[in-house]
């Protein structure tokens, strides 16, 4: 039988991607992505779907013959602080009706993006262990840590087959991420490319855990794609790409470009980035599936760059 996927929060800084990806695996006729609304650019055939209306998703899952869930919809770090009891509504109850409606409609597979965030002053920052202690400082980081043990808590009770990686913060060319604390390291080459002048919101010896879209992706479909026996870790694996902090991407942008200009204004989002760690140990991933990142700070920024410069206006295409 044909795998048949649904997306939700198809419309995020990830979704947008990864729908791409599992478009050219399994065929647009078999990839559903969904939001609650429908974005400016449909770039997919966004279908509606509101995953906190359990009935609806059900009857969405029922209907498509959906056999994969990938779970994108979530309110992220900094914007979750601005409404805390709303954010856990969102993030745990949109989570809790997929793994309801997967474990009734006997969906084969579910994924679950968690995040850094479920780290906090408490884990060690430099590396910060599979195991280490989850603390976290921020709504979406208890939302996250609940939700990696609900996951694991459906796979060991159900057998329902929940993966699930701790993103760093993604990077990327195609869109605008929203509502993150590490959102500033993706604005700052939209600036570059523009000519502006960068004010970023964290300290320039911030250093936090990143990682390009094409790692993130191939992650993504590389753990989905594993034996099932080699899934050891069902909370979620801890997932690195590169670290660097401000000072280090802005010096890589000078080099391309020389005139490109940073001032520095901390917010509120300084504390949640001090509360993360800087440096993740995937040590596990590497061992369980074989994970791999691709991506450094200077082939990320070259790759970055040559995109927007397209994307922007600013050069035709050549890529
Ligand atoms: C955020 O900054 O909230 C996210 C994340 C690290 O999960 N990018």
């Amino acid at each position: 039988m044909a795998e048949r996927i649904l997306i939700t929060g198809a419309n995020g800084q990830l979704g947008t991607v990864l729908a791409d990806a599992l478009i050219e695996k399994y065929g647009w006729e078999n990839v559903f992505a969904t939001d609650i609304r429908i974005p400016e650019i449909n770039r997919h055939a966004i279908s509606i779907l509101d995953v906190l209306d359990s009935q609806k998703l059900e009857e969405f899952v029922f209907d498509k013959q959906i056999t994969q869930i990938y779970h994108l919809a979530a309110i992220l770090s900094a914007k979750g602080e601005q409404e805390p009891l709303k954010t856990w509504d969102i993030n745990m109850q949109a989570w809790l009706n997929v793994l309801e409606t997967s474990r009734k409609l006997n969906v084969r597979k579910v994924f679950y993006p968690s995040s850094i965030a479920v780290f906090g002053d408490s884990a060690p920052k430099n590396p910060c262990t599979q195991t280490a202690q989850t603390e976290p400082t921020t709504v979406y980081g208890i939302s996250k840590v609940a939700g990696e043990n609900w996951a694991q808590y459906y796979h060991k009770r159900y057998g329902l087959d929940v993966r699930s990686l701790r993103y760093p913060g993604v990077i990327s060319y195609q869109s605008l991420p929203g509502g993150g604390t590490t959102d500033y390291a993706v604005e700052i080459y939209h600036a570059a490319v523009k000519g502006q002048v960068f004010e970023c919101f964290l300290e320039e010896n911030t250093t936090l855990p990143m990682i390009y879209i094409d790692d993130a992706i191939r992650a993504t479909l590389e753990l989905m794609d594993a034996p099932t026996e080699y899934i050891k870790i069902r909370t979620s694996y801890n997932l690195a790409g590169v670290s660097f902090d401000p000072s280090e991407i802005y010096e890589r942008i000078k080099a391309i470009y020389p005139e490109f200009q940073i001032t520095f204004k901390p917010d509120f989002r300084q504390k949640i980035a001090e509360s993360w760690p800087q440096v993740m140990d995937d040590s596990t991933a590497k061992a369980d599936w074989n994970w791999m990142p691709e991506y450094d700070l200077n082939k990320m920024t070259s790759v970055m760059i040559e995109h927007l410069k397209v994307m922007l206006g600013k050069e035709k295409s050549v890529i």
